[in-house]
């Protein structure tokens, strides 16, 4: 009799589990149809909020990626927990439980962002900061529980945190202090870490500390590096570049007959921009110093010109490069966002180099983006005609990957830019018809709609300059327009540009577009340049989205080449694979 309860008991699990499961895959497929703007190769969580990639690294061969992450809702909330998802190979990602939660007096009210660095004895460890029972901002220290799990589900957090407080040393004050980068080991033998602050009188700073042992920290009289009249430095990032070629170098490499240069990005809390210097880091005195011309303000170039935040890097030591996440917000009310039931996107992983000149760094989508290629449309050598618009056939437009490279021949022909016009994101804002160029704009329209009452472009305009003592005598304006993306007047519709430093007389222009159903993340000038734009068409979605290349200049354009491909959904965090999505129905029979 009791054999009999007992397989009655595994029968009823067993539907039950399965009904479960079918419900959430009906659910899937019903949210798929009422969510236009989810993506199919972006990373984001089944639901709720996220912000800020953390401590991204490779581990036994398996990409782990944490993020700021809260289960309660599709809005921030200070209770953040460290979400957790892991792939092999940076596209399709499973689902992982949290890393850890709110859980220790030195975290209790929130687990916010951080950085994993991996220990001479491949041993992952986990600097984060907690806000702590007084509300303090404290950084804290989490280890794998089981380190020969590749996935590294369990984390344990030390009864030794917080491991660093804010004393008041260099006027740093509880509420601004956080977010501890990769840490590097010295050739002393010492580890450093740097920590974002800034003073009372908005001086931003990387505060420097150093350790031994991991555990025990030492504040350093000086900081690394900080800026008067910044504000706020959230989330730096400080990693070594190679002068040459496009290798990733490891955080605690010294290179070799000065073969590096060094990278400090910092975010700008005032701007919400990431921005960063390139330098040298002085090992002597522990400090690092930007190169002549960079200065780390809103100044100094930004990794993307667009909606893109709170970015981070790691060295992934397979493929020996520097891969790049950062987080993109949503351009909805908040009211939005709670009704479609989550908030934020990561952007698409970055390889990330300096480029030759050693003025700037250049970002590109890692290749493994190749494997979802699908249909491919090409041209060759097609004349932009002055006023034209050609309607790019064959692909799915809403969820595609596009390179193009255009040639302008009568360069002499643009119109010298006007000496008022300093501003690239003011100049993109303007109407098209009082900027005066002569060559542009031309690029894509993307996510167009069949009467085109939406579109957003991506283009470039070439100007002479004004000024006869700049090395190159054109300006390359490239900009991301989404005035007219959304019939939906409530989303921040900001127009981004930015200036492209490169000369068209000898380089091809080229842009890159990955479109996502509510992303645009482009590339101008093979990397120099990232635009990313969030858009919410109300009727260019999915099979109805339309995508042109087009020319309103006054002159042709050439495109010497375009590709472009549909892109096939990753599967990310698919809500059906998520072991911390409950099923109540199965859960209380399990308890019953
Ligand atoms: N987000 C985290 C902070 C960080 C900010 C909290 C940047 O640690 O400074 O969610 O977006």
């Amino acid at each position: 009799m009791a054999k009999v309860h007992r397989s009655n008991i595994g029968l009823s699990l067993l539907l039950s589990l399965f009904l479960c499961n079918f419900i959430i895959r009906l659910e899937a497929s019903h949210q798929d149809l009422n969510q236009p703007y989810r993506t199919g190769y972006h990373f984001q969580p089944p639901s709720n909020w996220m912000n800020d990639p953390n401590g991204p690294m490779i581990y036994k061969g398996i990409y782990h990626l944490f993020y700021q992450y809260n289960p309660y809702g599709a809005v921030w909330d200070v209770r953040i927990v460290w979400g957790h998802s892991t792939s092999l190979d940076l596209i399709n990602w499973t689902p992982q439980p949290p890393a850890f939660n709110p859980s220790q007096p030195s975290d209790i009210n929130g687990c916010w962002s951080g950085s994993v660095t991996i220990l001479p004895n491949g041993k992952p460890v986990i600097l984060y900061t907690g806000i702590d029972k007084n509300k303090s901002q404290v950084q804290n220290i989490a280890v794998p529980v089981n380190i020969s799990d590749p996935y590294l589900r369990e984390w344990s957090k030390s009864s030794r945190n917080p491991l660093m407080a804010p004393n008041g040393v260099n006027g740093i004050n509880p509420d601004r202090f956080r977010d501890p980068t990769t840490a590097w080991l010295g050739r002393d033998g010492e580890w450093r870490v740097i920590i974002g602050s800034s003073t009372e009188d908005r001086r931003g700073l990387a505060v420097l500390y150093k350790s031994r042992d991991f555990f025990n920290w030492t504040q350093s009289t000086k900081p690394l590096h900080y800026e008067d009249l910044t504000g706020m430095w959230e989330c730096p990032d400080f990693f070594p570049v190679a002068i040459t070629g496009s290798n990733g170098v490891e955080t605690s490499s010294f290179g070799e007959n000065n073969d590096i240069k060094h990278v400090l990005k910092v975010s700008l809390i005032e701007t919400l921009h990431d921005y960063y210097t390139i330098g040298s880091y002085d090992r002597e005195n522990d400090v690092y110093v930007p190169d002549l011309g960079f200065v780390q303000n809103g100044s100094a170039p930004r990794l993307d010109y667009g909606k893109f935040y709170a970015s981070k890097t790691f060295y992934d030591d397979v493929k020996k490069r520097r891969i790049l996440w950062g987080w993109v917000n949503e351009s909805s009310p908040a009211k939005d966002d709670i009704k479609k039931g989550w908030s934020g996107l990561q952007s698409f992983p970055r390889k990330i180099w300096l480029e030759e000149s050693g003025k700037q760094l250049l970002q590109w989508p890692i290749e493994e983006i190749e494997t979802l290629r699908g249909r491919q449309v090409n041209w060759h050598n097609k004349v932009l005609k002055v006023g034209t618009k050609l309607q790019v056939h064959g692909i799915t437009a809403a969820q595609a990957d596009v390179e193009v490279s255009f040639k302008v021949k009568e360069l002499e022909k643009a119109d010298v830019i006007e000496p008022s016009w300093t501003d690239p994101e003011k100049i993109c804002s303007q109407d098209n018809l009082s900027v005066k160029s002569g060559l542009g704009p031309f690029g894509l329209m993307v996510l167009a709609s069949s009467g085109m009452e939406e579109y957003t472009s991506v283009y470039f305009r070439i100007f002479k300059s004004n000024d006869t003592n700049k090395n190159t005598k054109y300006l390359v304006l490239m900009c991301s327009d989404q005035s007219r993306s959304s019939l939906n007047d409530e989303n921040d519709k900001r127009t981004f540009g930015a200036f492209v430093a490169i000369d068209p007389s000898h380089q091809t222009l080229s842009l890159r577009t990955l479109i996502d159903h509510s992303i645009v993340e482009s590339y101008g000038g093979g990397g120099r340049v990232c635009i990313t734009s969030r858009v919410y068409p109300t009727l260019a979605i999915g099979e109805n989205a339309k995508l042109f290349a087009f020319n309103k200049g006054t002159q042709s354009v050439d495109v010497l080449s375009l590709s472009a491909w549909s892109l096939k959904s990753a599967l990310i965090n698919d809500e059906s694979m998520s072991p911390f999505i409950e099923c109540e129905d199965s859960h209380s029979l399990i308890q019953s």
